[in-house]
């Protein structure tokens, strides 16, 4: 077991049963071009979360963490794409128009595509999602399901839009989750750290907050202890 601290309380769990999920680290949320853009965002705002997520990324991989990544995104024919969700607001382009990285929102466009430094490896399933949380219109649950996963931390972007709906999701469904708080990002500060507050607050009413750098040493102390464990082994 793993103990970790965090709002509002000590956060303890069985990596063995844990996922580290990666919520639409996608070029459309994080570079200009993209449907964060057209939504008028400042895209910029994004950006700090990537070298603290790399850091738990290759603690968790190191570990033996199973990693599960998301993207937001619609078939080509736009047919899972609820027409509401396409004619809202005024953006700059609309789902499905032809973009500078590809058509906005869109599987297979390179603005759809998860962000190099983040890729996922062979065996790391990626869930694509057609709404704000993991679960809705996916096989998330089954992934969960067959690989006995019952605590979910749950890291990308934006806080209280597609990481916070998908937390949602997972604790009416008896997830535990834990969000590296570091390891999220909003286009709006005060949103990520409400976000953050309403995730705690109540005896952790969807869950548990925390920073990433004590997970990330827990991971790479369980990374060490593995390695140690078997090369003894292999003496
Ligand atoms: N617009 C915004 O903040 N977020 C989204 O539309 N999707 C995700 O959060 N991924």
């Amino acid at each position: 077991m793993l103990r970790i601290a965090a709002q509002p309380g000590v956060f303890e769990f069985d990596p063995a049963h844990a996922a580290l999920v990666l919520i639409d680290m996608q070029r459309d949320f994080l570079e200009p071009g993209g449907f964060g853009e057209s939504l008028g965002n400042d895209v910029s705002k994004l950006t700090k979360v990537v070298p603290p997520l790399r850091r738990l990324l290759d603690a968790a991989r190191a570990s033996g963490l199973a990693v599960i990544h998301t993207r937001e995104g619609h078939r080509p024919d736009l047919a899972d794409a609820p027409p509401a969700k396409i004619a809202r607001g005024q953006p700059s382009q609309r789902i499905g128009d032809a973009g500078p990285l590809g058509r906005i929102l869109v599987r297979g466009e390179t603005g759809q595509d998860i962000i190099p430094e983040l890729y996922p490896l062979p065996g790391e399933p990626v869930i694509d999602k057609p709404g704000k949380g993991a679960f809705y219109a996916t096989d998330f649950a089954a992934i969960l399901k067959h690989r006995a996963i019952d605590t979910l931390i749950v890291t990308g972007v934006t806080t209280e839009v597609c990481v916070h709906t998908t937390v949602r999701e997972a604790n009416d469904r008896g997830y535990r989750c834990l969000v590296p708080g570091d390891c999220c990002g909003s286009y709006f500060d005060e949103f990520h750290d409400v976000g953050l507050a309403m995730i705690a607050a109540q005896g952790g009413i969807f869950g548990w907050v925390c920073e990433s750098a004590p997970l990330v040493a827990a991971l790479t102390a369980l990374a060490v202890q593995k390695t140690a464990l078997s090369e003894a082994r292999s003496a």
